[in-house]
């Protein structure tokens, strides 16, 4: 199988697999564990925050940074297609008692006006602003990267009106490679960041979530309230730690990897691709007559190729670093076959 369905489908390389095997372990649920330890405080040191905390997914990484930020009654602005408003369960409003307040992006980016109209003045009918979400890259805008620029313009609005900013930079490595940048310089312009180390970096499991001293405090009791507190975390730690030292660079080829998918894919009468290819996610639409993307991924699959709807009528394809250029020649020639 060629899997496009996500960077999430990644397998545990050799080297991972031995991290594992050999990492030193200990109770993290009182902070005894040297390869956690090792994980988080390389993670805040990448990320230029005073400390960070290893989660089990990037959705609870998300879900403790609301927690922790805000109380319940209280709004949340973001995108209108942020994950976090599309893809987790509402947990927001489920666990931290917040409700929505979403802006149309351009490429997932909010314009900083719009913003800065949506914070909530002081009045009795009114929910407070507790946070201001950013995404980076935006996944549903096709992995678009969210400039820095854009970035600081928020923060700035953010500040003067004394809110938080969380950025759920479950993709933000990629963003960074592809734009040149530092994660700090993108990092800068956030209170808290929540990366995953099981996405495009290629580790198993695990996410980190970066902050202030006092609010990484916070978030590891939200994080044991939420049954988040893991023992002998060292065994998936550790291969965290290789991805986030071994595996940053290697996003550049993972890129290419996309550009070449998208420039074949955008060559085959029938399907178009719909983004501009920035980073490791592709969107695709069929302009066939009567074609139909359940057809297609059905046929696709047979074939051995896997790609994802998540729930729109685009496929996504999504490149990763167990992806070849090899495997990309042969899904697009099963492609261009089947259509
Ligand atoms: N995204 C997954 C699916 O949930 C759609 C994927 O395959 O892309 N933020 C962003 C921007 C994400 O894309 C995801 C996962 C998460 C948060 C949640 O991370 P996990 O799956 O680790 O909870």
């Amino acid at each position: 199988m060629i899997d496009f369905r996500s960077d999430t489908v990644t397998l545990p390389s050799e080297k991972m697999r031995k991290a594992a095997y050999e990492a030193e372990v200990g109770d993290d649920v009182y902070g005894e564990d040297p390869s956690v330890n090792k994980l988080e405080e390389k993670a805040a040191e990448v990320l230029g925050k005073e400390a960070s905390l290893f989660v089990t997914s990037g959705t609870q990484g998300n879900q403790i940074a609301a927690l922790t930020h805000c109380r319940p009654g209280q709004e949340i602005i973001l995108e209108a297609n942020a994950h976090i408003f599309l893809y987790e369960g509402a947990a927001i409003s489920a666990f931290a008692g917040v409700q929505p307040r979403t802006i149309e992006g351009n490429r997932g980016a909010m314009d900083p006006k719009l913003v800065e109209e949506s914070i909530r003045a002081e009045d009795v009918h009114f929910p407070e602003t507790g946070m201001i979400c950013l995404e980076n890259t935006h996944n549903k805008a096709g992995g678009a990267i969210v400039l820095v620029e854009n970035m600081r313009a928020i923060y700035a609005v953010a500040q003067k009106h004394n809110t938080p900013v969380h950025l759920d930079g479950a993709r933000l490595f990629n963003a960074a490679v592809a734009s040149g940048r530092d994660v700090k310089e993108f990092a800068q312009y956030t209170d808290t960041v929540q990366f995953c180390l099981s996405k495009g970096l290629g580790a198993p499991v695990g996410s980190i979530i970066a902050g202030s001293t006092d609010f990484i405090q916070q978030a590891r009791k939200w994080r044991k309230r939420l049954g988040g507190g893991l023992r002998q975390a060292g065994i998936i730690a550790a291969p965290g730690l290789l991805a986030l030292e071994g595996n940053v660079e290697r996003l550049e080829e993972d890129h290419f990897h996309a550009k070449q998918l998208a420039n074949g894919l955008s060559q085959i009468d029938g399907l178009e691709v719909v983004n501009q290819v920035e980073t490791n996610i592709i969107m695709v639409q069929i302009t066939k007559e009567n074609g139909s993307t359940e057809q297609l991924l059905d046929a696709m699959k047979q074939h051995g190729v896997l790609a994802g709807g998540m729930g729109s009528d685009c496929i996504r394809f999504v490149t990763n670093l167990d992806i070849s250029k090899v495997d990309i020649e042969h899904a697009l020639s099963i492609i261009q076959k089947i259509i």
